[in-house]
């Protein structure tokens, strides 16, 4: 029998597959979670690594027996996206993994029945490992099947058509544009605004629903705020009202929310995070283009300039990328796609910063190579692999930078000249 919690560790075996899609795999993704706790991680990494084993499932059993000094994971789940092949459903047993939940099936491969019939495991088997199928199935499969369109077609999974680029080498492109995410990164909006705006608009909409700290932390694994209420109703099945549709009643009840959010900005302005401020106007000075990527609405982007830096800091941003603008929110690189278009640049030209693993999966999905993560009490324990640079702040006078990961080991400041030699050489 499935259950909600099952949705939440799929998202982030999901996340890791959107990683492995950045870096030209597969994208398939797996997690071990044991006692609640995610205990190994893995991506297809078979290309990269020249090794045929290297399947999301094999790499996280891998990174569970370095992090427990253990093989055996008796008691834990392995969350895949993808229907595991003989191989690995072999390797699932001999860990002694008790249960395995995949999205897709596998139509060419898969052995928990598309195929070959290894899990749930029988009695030939000296253990036993359970075995379900079809969490978030849709979002797996399409995120395959986008990826072998691209590959048939002879283009690179990052699609700009622009040329893409070993990141072992030198950057011939120059740095031109800076692309900031809004929520999180240039203000702790997340946490201090949208939360406490879904909570009054449920409120407000006699709805007993509470979105504590914690639980909003879990919810992020979702963009969009309509997109994190369905899944909120999905995962937790709070009590609905007698309505006749539940999407009307959703679209009411954010539009409803995004109006308590734009006044929570005007009545109480929620401050940039650290060097914000700073790093927009050494870019102005020094002729880099600015731009915005994110999934929340165009009216919260410009309350929250309005309010922080005033109307007309509007004018700074050459494209202001916000949600509505693409179907596919981030980790999806749409967003990044969208407005790297409006700009005529290609990704190469441009840093991205961020402060979820979501957003980074996004900006690296996309092609660009060189993104600095700022990271937040919500965020700061999330796989961020693949970050050039993972930091507490950007850094001002007060708030002195601090390095959590990355190129380089301790730095004040975040500041153009930094961002342009990193820009040179994408670690
Ligand atoms: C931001 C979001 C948004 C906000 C709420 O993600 O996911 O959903 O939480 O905004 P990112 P809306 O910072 O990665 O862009 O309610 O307007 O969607
Ligand atoms: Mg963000």
């Amino acid at each position: 029998m499935e259950d909600n919690q099952d949705y939440i560790w799929m998202r982030q075996a999901l996340e890791l597959a959107h990683f492995a899609n950045s870096t030209h795999e597969v994208p398939v993704g797996a997690i071990l979670v044991q006692d609640n706790q995610i205990i190994g991680r893995g991506w297809n990494q078979s290309i990269t690594g020249n090794d045929p084993s290297a399947h999301a499932e094999i790499q996280a059993l891998r990174d569970a027996g370095k992090q427990l000094d253990n093989y055996r994971f008796p008691g834990s789940t392995l969350y895949t996206t993808l229907e595991p092949c003989p191989m690995c459903a072999g390797a699932i047993v001999q860990a002694r993994v008790s249960k395995v939940v995949y999205g897709a099936d596998d139509p060419k491969s898969g052995a928990c029945g598309s195929v070959f019939q290894l899990l749930p495991s029988d009695t030939r088997f000296n253990h036993r490992t359970d075995c379900i199928g079809g969490i978030l199935a849709t979002e797996s499969s399409n995120l395959l099947k986008q990826f072998f369109q691209v590959r048939r077609s002879k283009a690179q999974p990052v699609n700009l058509g622009f040329p893409t680029m070993n990141r072992a080498t030198k950057n011939k492109q120059q740095f031109q544009a800076l692309l900031l995410d809004v929520d999180g990164t240039m203000a702790e909006t997340e946490r201090d605004g949208h939360r406490v705006a879904f909570n009054r608009a449920f409120a407000d909409f006699d709805l007993d629903w509470c979105w504590s700290e914690d639980i909003y932390g879990q919810l992020l694994t979702v963009a969009g705020g309509k997109e994190r209420i369905q899944y909120f109703i999905d995962t937790y099945h709070p009590a609905l009202p007698q309505i006749p549709n539940i999407q009307e009643f959703i679209i009411e009840l954010h539009q409803h929310k995004t109006a308590i959010y734009n006044q929570i900005l005007h009545d109480s302005t929620i401050p940039l995070r650290p060097g914000i401020a700073r790093l927009l106007q050494e870019a102005k000075e020094q002729g880099i283009m600015l731009g915005i990527v994110t999934t929340t609405s165009r009216t919260n982007v410009e309350s929250l300039i309005n309010t922080t830096l005033g109307p007309q800091a509007l004018n700074w941003f050459a494209v202001i990328g916000a949600g509505n603008q693409v179907t596919a929110k981030k980790p999806a690189p749409d967003i990044y796609q969208y407005a790297m278009q409006q700009l005529g640049l290609p990704p190469q030209s441009c840093i991205a910063i961020e402060d979820s693993a979501i957003g980074l999966n996004s900006a690296l999905s996309a092609g660009i190579p060189t993104v600095i993560v700022t990271v937040t009490d919500y965020t700061r324990e999330q796989n961020l692999t693949g970050a050039t640079l993972v930091v507490e702040n950007l850094g001002d006078s007060e708030h002195p930078c601090q390095v959590l990961a990355g190129a380089i080991n301790s730095i004040n400041l975040v500041d153009i000249p930094l961002l342009k030699s990193l820009h040179e050489t994408p670690q």
